[in-house]
């Protein structure tokens, strides 16, 4: 059993923060629960639903890609990154970890919107399923206090709040207007 990080600090409320979840589809069996748990971390500190964007990526590698995107759009006060690089699955386990590493510091330092980093770099899949569990050593747990963290760490500094989307997220732009 690897030590415990002590007990999590309640979440603030994030209540009107915006963010968005994005999480790699490369060994879904972990990273799906680590979105679950981001989710319902973020649901728990009063985050309207309605104020979080869940997008996916093939792999780690995409995500500092996608997070630059999402960052750029100016849409969020935060954003979650998830994903899973297991070293027995792969000889190029550390060009995928660190290039997921460095972009996402890179793409968060480039936009001024904090970018948490929910990729586990494990050597085996037990120990990744370690932490994606149902319970709070869960990394999309981590990685969303993290976000809420930064974004209210942000505002205090005078950081804007993030702009709504004009339309409802997931609206078909165009589809049935005149
Ligand atoms: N992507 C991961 O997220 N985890 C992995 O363990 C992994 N392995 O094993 O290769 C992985 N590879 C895919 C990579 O992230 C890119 O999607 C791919 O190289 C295409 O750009």
């Amino acid at each position: 059993m690897r030590p415990s990080q002590g007990s999590p600090a309640p979440l603030p409320s994030a209540s009107g923060f915006r963010f968005a979840i994005i999480v790699s589809r490369f060994n879904a069996q972990i990273t799906e629960p680590l979105r679950a748990a981001a989710r319902a971390s973020l649901i728990e500190a009063r985050v309207d639903p309605a104020d979080i964007e869940e997008l996916s990526v093939p792999g780690a590698f995409e995500l500092p890609q996608a997070a630059r995107c999402a960052a750029e759009t100016g849409r969020f006060d935060a954003i979650i990154t998830l994903g899973c690089v297991i070293r027995g699955e792969t000889p190029h386990f550390e060009f995928v970890s660190s290039a997921a590493a460095q972009g996402i510091m890179a793409a968060a330092g480039d936009t001024g919107v904090p970018i948490a980093f929910g990729v586990l770099t494990t050597d085996t899949e037990a120990q990744a399923l370690a932490r994606a569990g149902n319970d709070a050593d869960n990394k999309g747990c981590e990685a969303a206090a993290a976000a809420i963290e930064m974004a209210a760490l942000f505002r205090t500094l005078g950081r804007p709040p993030a702009k709504a989307p004009a339309r409802p997220f997931g609206f078909a732009a165009g589809v049935g207007e005149p």
